[in-house]
């Protein structure tokens, strides 16, 4: 059997961003699909996602006072329902807050950590948190 040559498997081998992983709710160490380097990201689900896509995420480099205007894609804002969140930042931590204008309730998440699950309070974000946030900003622009 010579010149087999047709059997060749395109390989494949989808390696599907294994950054998923971030245990139920823990702390992830590498950034979840989508969220650039630098960003502050968030999902509208649990698991770094918004109706299981991974690249619909509402980010801000700097700040951002209401997230009524921000979109994990067009016609779906981020008011009061995100549910996972990722700093992705180098450098800063930010300061999430459950109000719009940086008010309201707040939390610290240090850069390169992130909450798969804010409905839990196993994480860096306490609970009170999930399906409220409004506003953020990295500590050097708030
Ligand atoms: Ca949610
Ligand atoms: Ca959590
Ligand atoms: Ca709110």
């Amino acid at each position: 059997m010579k010149g087999s040559d047709l059997t060749r498997r395109g390989g494949a081998t989808a390696v599907l961003a294994i950054a998923v992983a971030a245990l139920a709710g823990g702390v992830a160490y590498a950034a979840p699909v989508g969220c650039a380097t630098g960003n502050l990201c968030l999902w509208e689900d649990a698991g770094y996602e918004t109706n299981g896509v991974q690249t619909d995420e509402a980010w801000f480099s700097t700040k951002y006072s209401d997230f009524r205007y921000r979109e994990y894609k067009p016609g779906m804002n981020a008011h009061n329902n995100a549910s996972s969140i990722f700093n992705n930042g180098t450098i800063y931590g930010v300061y999430m807050y459950t109000n719009v204008n940086y008010g309201g309730s707040s939390f610290y998440l240090p850069k390169n950590t992130g909450d798969g699950n804010l409905s839990t309070g196993t994480s860096p974000v306490p609970l009170g948190f999930n399906d409220e946030l409004d506003s953020g900003c990295f500590t050097s622009y708030c």
